[in-house]
Protein backbone atom coordinates (compact mmCIF):
# COMPACT_ATOMS: atom_id res chain seq x y z
CA UNK A 1 0.00 0.00 0.00
CA UNK A 2 1.11 3.42 -0.66
CA UNK A 3 1.25 5.77 1.95
CA UNK A 4 0.95 9.54 1.16
CA UNK A 5 3.73 11.53 3.62
CA UNK A 6 4.43 15.16 4.09
CA UNK A 7 8.01 16.00 4.97
CA UNK A 8 7.41 19.51 7.30
CA UNK A 9 11.90 20.26 7.68
CA UNK A 10 13.66 19.02 5.17
CA UNK A 11 17.28 19.26 6.86
CA UNK A 12 19.30 15.79 7.33
CA UNK A 13 16.61 13.97 9.22
CA UNK A 14 14.22 14.63 7.18
CA UNK A 15 15.89 13.34 4.03
CA UNK A 16 17.33 10.69 5.47
CA UNK A 17 13.34 9.32 6.01
CA UNK A 18 12.81 10.68 2.14
CA UNK A 19 15.31 8.02 1.61
CA UNK A 20 13.66 5.38 3.49
CA UNK A 21 10.02 5.98 2.51
CA UNK A 22 11.18 6.53 -1.20
CA UNK A 23 8.41 3.83 -3.03
CA UNK A 24 6.07 5.90 -1.17
CA UNK A 25 4.35 9.42 -2.16
CA UNK A 26 6.23 11.88 -0.15
CA UNK A 27 5.47 15.97 -0.13
CA UNK A 28 7.98 18.85 0.46
CA UNK A 29 5.88 20.82 3.08
CA UNK A 30 6.24 24.20 3.89
CA UNK A 31 7.39 27.59 2.90
CA UNK A 32 8.34 27.29 -0.73
CA UNK A 33 11.43 29.49 -0.82
CA UNK A 34 13.00 26.06 0.43
CA UNK A 35 14.64 24.39 -2.23
CA UNK A 36 12.66 21.20 -2.93
CA UNK A 37 15.78 18.84 -4.56
CA UNK A 38 17.71 16.85 -2.32
CA UNK A 39 20.60 14.90 -2.82
CA UNK A 40 21.44 11.90 -0.25
CA UNK A 41 25.06 10.63 -0.11
CA UNK A 42 25.90 7.67 2.53
CA UNK A 43 28.29 6.95 4.58
CA UNK A 44 30.10 3.56 5.28
CA UNK A 45 28.29 2.53 8.12
CA UNK A 46 25.11 2.86 6.52
CA UNK A 47 26.24 0.90 3.85
CA UNK A 48 27.51 -1.92 6.13
CA UNK A 49 24.33 -2.33 7.14
CA UNK A 50 21.90 -2.28 4.07
CA UNK A 51 23.38 -3.22 1.40
CA UNK A 52 20.50 -2.33 -0.94
CA UNK A 53 20.27 1.24 0.54
CA UNK A 54 21.62 2.89 -2.46
CA UNK A 55 24.94 4.89 -2.06
CA UNK A 56 23.54 8.25 -3.90
CA UNK A 57 20.60 9.13 -4.77
CA UNK A 58 18.29 12.30 -5.41
CA UNK A 59 14.91 13.48 -4.99
CA UNK A 60 12.83 16.32 -5.85
CA UNK A 61 9.91 16.34 -3.99
CA UNK A 62 6.52 17.61 -4.80
CA UNK A 63 5.52 20.73 -2.76
CA UNK A 64 2.26 19.55 -0.84
CA UNK A 65 -0.34 21.77 -1.91
CA UNK A 66 -2.93 20.09 0.90
CA UNK A 67 -3.38 16.70 -0.29
CA UNK A 68 -5.03 14.23 1.71
CA UNK A 69 -1.82 12.88 4.51
CA UNK A 70 -1.51 9.26 6.17
CA UNK A 71 1.77 11.33 7.61
CA UNK A 72 2.84 14.51 8.07
CA UNK A 73 6.61 13.90 9.49
CA UNK A 74 7.78 17.48 11.57
CA UNK A 75 11.83 17.79 11.60
CA UNK A 76 11.69 21.33 12.33
CA UNK A 77 13.26 22.64 15.36
CA UNK A 78 11.49 22.05 18.38
CA UNK A 79 11.01 25.75 18.55
CA UNK A 80 9.79 26.02 15.05
CA UNK A 81 7.12 23.55 15.62
CA UNK A 82 4.15 25.14 16.78
CA UNK A 83 4.57 27.97 14.19
CA UNK A 84 5.26 25.92 11.26
CA UNK A 85 1.86 23.95 12.13
CA UNK A 86 -0.25 27.05 12.10
CA UNK A 87 0.68 27.66 9.19
CA UNK A 88 -0.83 25.21 7.32
CA UNK A 89 -3.82 24.86 10.08
CA UNK A 90 -6.62 25.00 6.88
CA UNK A 91 -5.33 21.86 5.72
CA UNK A 92 -4.87 19.80 9.19
CA UNK A 93 -8.01 18.14 8.50
CA UNK A 94 -6.79 15.96 5.43
CA UNK A 95 -4.11 14.79 7.79
CA UNK A 96 -4.40 11.37 9.81
CA UNK A 97 -1.49 11.90 11.98
CA UNK A 98 1.68 14.21 12.91
CA UNK A 99 4.86 12.63 13.68
CA UNK A 100 7.07 14.79 15.92
CA UNK A 101 10.81 13.72 15.28
CA UNK A 102 12.99 16.25 16.56
CA UNK A 103 15.24 16.71 19.75
CA UNK A 104 14.15 18.12 23.00
CA UNK A 105 10.62 18.36 24.75
CA UNK A 106 7.86 20.97 25.60
CA UNK A 107 6.66 21.56 21.93
CA UNK A 108 4.65 18.50 22.33
CA UNK A 109 2.42 19.55 24.86
CA UNK A 110 2.09 22.75 23.25
CA UNK A 111 1.41 21.51 19.64
CA UNK A 112 -1.50 18.86 21.95
CA UNK A 113 -2.84 21.70 23.55
CA UNK A 114 -3.47 23.83 20.50
CA UNK A 115 -4.54 20.94 18.11
CA UNK A 116 -7.11 20.03 21.55
CA UNK A 117 -8.15 23.50 21.60
CA UNK A 118 -8.33 24.14 17.56
CA UNK A 119 -11.08 20.95 17.56
CA UNK A 120 -8.20 19.37 15.11
CA UNK A 121 -8.90 15.23 15.33
CA UNK A 122 -5.18 14.47 13.67
CA UNK A 123 -3.61 11.71 16.48
CA UNK A 124 0.06 13.26 17.53
CA UNK A 125 3.01 10.86 17.62
CA UNK A 126 6.48 11.37 18.60
CA UNK A 127 9.49 9.66 17.26
CA UNK A 128 13.35 9.30 19.17
CA UNK A 129 15.75 9.21 16.14
CA UNK A 130 19.00 7.36 16.45
CA UNK A 131 20.33 7.87 12.71
CA UNK A 132 22.71 11.15 12.34
CA UNK A 133 23.50 12.84 8.95
CA UNK A 134 24.51 16.36 7.99
CA UNK A 135 24.60 18.95 5.29
CA UNK A 136 27.51 18.68 3.00
CA UNK A 137 26.85 21.40 0.67
CA UNK A 138 23.87 23.37 -0.08
CA UNK A 139 23.22 24.99 -4.09
CA UNK A 140 20.35 27.66 -5.21
CA UNK A 141 18.03 24.84 -5.64
CA UNK A 142 19.21 21.84 -4.02
CA UNK A 143 21.01 21.00 -1.04
CA UNK A 144 23.17 17.99 -0.04
CA UNK A 145 23.83 15.43 2.88
CA UNK A 146 25.57 12.73 4.34
CA UNK A 147 23.48 9.82 6.00
CA UNK A 148 26.63 8.85 8.29
CA UNK A 149 25.51 6.94 11.06
CA UNK A 150 22.65 4.16 10.18
CA UNK A 151 20.19 4.25 13.46
CA UNK A 152 16.51 3.35 14.49
CA UNK A 153 13.46 5.39 15.09
CA UNK A 154 10.91 4.32 18.16
CA UNK A 155 7.49 5.90 17.99
CA UNK A 156 4.63 6.55 20.09
CA UNK A 157 1.44 8.04 21.02
CA UNK A 158 1.94 11.60 23.06
CA UNK A 159 -1.06 11.59 24.94
CA UNK A 160 -1.13 9.96 28.33
CA UNK A 161 -4.03 7.32 27.29
CA UNK A 162 -2.96 6.68 23.70
CA UNK A 163 -4.20 3.52 21.13
CA UNK A 164 -0.78 3.29 20.64
CA UNK A 165 -1.71 1.46 17.50
CA UNK A 166 -1.35 1.85 13.69
CA UNK A 167 -3.22 0.08 11.04
CA UNK A 168 -1.76 -2.46 9.53
CA UNK A 169 -0.26 -1.10 5.82
CA UNK A 170 -0.41 2.82 7.61
CA UNK A 171 3.36 2.52 9.00
CA UNK A 172 6.25 4.10 6.83
CA UNK A 173 9.54 1.81 6.94
CA UNK A 174 12.26 2.23 9.38
CA UNK A 175 9.89 3.16 12.02
CA UNK A 176 8.87 0.77 14.97
CA UNK A 177 6.05 1.55 17.49
CA UNK A 178 6.92 1.04 21.17
CA UNK A 179 4.71 1.34 24.10
CA UNK A 180 7.39 3.40 26.48
CA UNK A 181 8.01 6.65 24.24
CA UNK A 182 7.74 8.89 27.16
CA UNK A 183 10.10 6.84 29.35
CA UNK A 184 12.77 6.64 26.10
CA UNK A 185 11.93 10.53 25.36
CA UNK A 186 13.00 11.12 29.26
CA UNK A 187 16.31 9.11 28.79
CA UNK A 188 17.10 10.73 25.70
CA UNK A 189 16.23 14.35 27.79
CA UNK A 190 18.62 13.24 30.09
CA UNK A 191 21.69 12.57 28.32
CA UNK A 192 20.81 15.86 26.13
CA UNK A 193 20.59 17.81 29.63
CA UNK A 194 24.47 17.18 30.21
CA UNK A 195 26.31 16.37 26.68
CA UNK A 196 24.89 19.07 24.84
CA UNK A 197 24.91 21.75 27.28
CA UNK A 198 28.95 20.67 28.40
CA UNK A 199 29.95 20.29 25.13
CA UNK A 200 29.12 23.40 24.23
CA UNK A 201 30.32 25.32 26.80
CA UNK A 202 33.88 23.89 26.56
CA UNK A 203 33.56 23.74 22.51
CA UNK A 204 34.56 20.02 22.53
CA UNK A 205 33.95 17.28 20.51
CA UNK A 206 31.36 14.37 23.00
CA UNK A 207 34.20 12.07 23.76
CA UNK A 208 36.25 14.58 25.34
CA UNK A 209 33.82 15.16 28.09
CA UNK A 210 35.00 11.73 29.07
CA UNK A 211 38.34 12.11 28.71
CA UNK A 212 39.42 15.29 30.25
CA UNK A 213 39.34 14.88 33.82
CA UNK A 214 37.12 18.77 34.85
CA UNK A 215 35.06 17.68 31.86
CA UNK A 216 33.99 14.28 33.45
CA UNK A 217 33.48 15.63 37.34
CA UNK A 218 31.59 18.27 35.11
CA UNK A 219 29.84 15.10 33.75
CA UNK A 220 29.28 13.36 36.80
CA UNK A 221 27.73 16.29 38.61
CA UNK A 222 25.27 17.44 35.91
CA UNK A 223 24.17 13.71 35.44
CA UNK A 224 23.44 13.62 39.32
CA UNK A 225 21.34 16.12 39.13
CA UNK A 226 19.38 15.11 36.34
CA UNK A 227 18.71 12.26 37.98
CA UNK A 228 17.77 13.18 40.99
CA UNK A 229 14.78 15.74 39.25
CA UNK A 230 14.02 12.57 37.18
CA UNK A 231 13.70 10.44 40.65
CA UNK A 232 11.42 13.05 42.22
CA UNK A 233 8.90 13.75 38.74
CA UNK A 234 8.76 9.92 38.13
CA UNK A 235 10.62 10.07 34.69
CA UNK A 236 11.89 6.62 35.25
CA UNK A 237 15.44 6.79 35.34
CA UNK A 238 17.53 4.23 35.32
CA UNK A 239 20.04 4.96 38.97
CA UNK A 240 23.06 4.00 36.72
CA UNK A 241 22.52 7.32 34.28
CA UNK A 242 25.59 9.07 35.38
CA UNK A 243 27.29 5.54 33.41
CA UNK A 244 25.05 5.54 30.57
CA UNK A 245 25.74 9.26 30.42
CA UNK A 246 29.82 8.37 29.98
CA UNK A 247 28.61 5.57 27.23
CA UNK A 248 26.71 7.56 25.24
CA UNK A 249 29.85 10.21 25.72
CA UNK A 250 32.23 7.42 24.34
CA UNK A 251 29.85 5.83 22.05
CA UNK A 252 29.64 9.18 20.18
CA UNK A 253 33.18 10.50 21.26
CA UNK A 254 33.78 11.87 17.23
CA UNK A 255 30.96 13.29 17.28
CA UNK A 256 30.39 17.25 17.93
CA UNK A 257 26.73 17.42 20.07
CA UNK A 258 23.83 19.00 17.65
CA UNK A 259 24.28 21.93 20.11
CA UNK A 260 27.75 22.52 19.40
CA UNK A 261 27.18 22.58 15.54
CA UNK A 262 24.63 25.17 15.81
CA UNK A 263 26.79 27.26 18.50
CA UNK A 264 29.49 26.90 15.64
CA UNK A 265 27.57 27.85 12.52
CA UNK A 266 25.70 30.72 14.62
CA UNK A 267 22.04 28.72 14.69
CA UNK A 268 20.14 29.39 18.05
CA UNK A 269 20.44 26.07 20.04
CA UNK A 270 17.71 23.71 21.15
CA UNK A 271 18.85 24.33 24.50
CA UNK A 272 15.72 25.92 25.76
CA UNK A 273 13.71 22.73 24.82
CA UNK A 274 16.70 20.46 26.66
CA UNK A 275 17.75 21.96 29.18
CA UNK A 276 15.42 25.04 29.33
CA UNK A 277 12.97 22.04 29.81
CA UNK A 278 14.39 20.54 32.45
CA UNK A 279 14.84 24.10 34.25
CA UNK A 280 11.13 24.54 34.27
CA UNK A 281 10.26 21.37 35.28
CA UNK A 282 12.33 21.80 38.48
CA UNK A 283 10.97 25.08 38.67
CA UNK A 284 7.70 24.35 39.05
CA UNK A 285 8.47 21.19 41.61
CA UNK A 286 11.00 23.97 43.43
CA UNK A 287 13.69 21.59 42.99
CA UNK A 288 17.23 23.55 43.59
CA UNK A 289 19.45 22.29 40.33
CA UNK A 290 22.08 24.10 41.52
CA UNK A 291 25.14 22.74 38.84
CA UNK A 292 22.40 22.94 35.75
CA UNK A 293 21.30 26.33 36.39
CA UNK A 294 25.11 27.19 36.73
CA UNK A 295 25.73 26.10 33.21
CA UNK A 296 22.73 27.46 32.02
CA UNK A 297 24.05 31.02 32.82
CA UNK A 298 27.48 30.51 31.72
CA UNK A 299 25.91 29.32 28.32
CA UNK A 300 23.95 32.75 27.90
CA UNK A 301 26.87 34.52 28.71
CA UNK A 302 28.91 32.24 26.39
CA UNK A 303 26.50 33.41 23.40
CA UNK A 304 27.20 37.06 23.32
CA UNK A 305 31.07 35.73 24.06
CA UNK A 306 33.72 33.58 22.29
CA UNK A 307 33.47 30.38 23.83
CA UNK A 308 36.39 28.80 25.46
CA UNK A 309 38.51 26.24 24.05
CA UNK A 310 38.69 22.65 25.50
CA UNK A 311 42.28 22.79 26.59
CA UNK A 312 43.36 19.04 26.08
O1 LIG B 1 21.74 13.52 20.74
C1 LIG B 1 22.86 13.99 20.73
C2 LIG B 1 23.02 15.35 20.18
O2 LIG B 1 24.12 15.73 19.78
O3 LIG B 1 22.00 16.07 20.12
C3 LIG B 1 24.01 13.22 21.33
C4 LIG B 1 23.49 11.92 21.90
C5 LIG B 1 24.66 14.02 22.41
C6 LIG B 1 25.01 12.80 20.29
O4 LIG B 1 25.78 13.84 19.79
Amino acid sequence: MTLSIGILGLGAIGTIMAAHWREHSLFAVGRPHIPPTRHLQTGESVLARWPDFPPSQDFTLPVWTGESLDWLVVTTKARDTLNAIQQIQDHLPLVKRLLLIQNGMGQQQQLQQWLTAEGLACELWQAIATDGGYLSSQGDNSRSYVYAGAGEVMIGRWQADPDNHVPVGQLPPHLTVVSDIHRRQYMKLAVNCVINPLTALYSCLNGELVTHPAYLQQLLRLSEEVLQLGQQLNWDLPTELPELIQQVATATGANRSSTLQDVLAGRPTELDYILGYALNCARQAAIDLPALSSVARQLELAASSPLPQADG
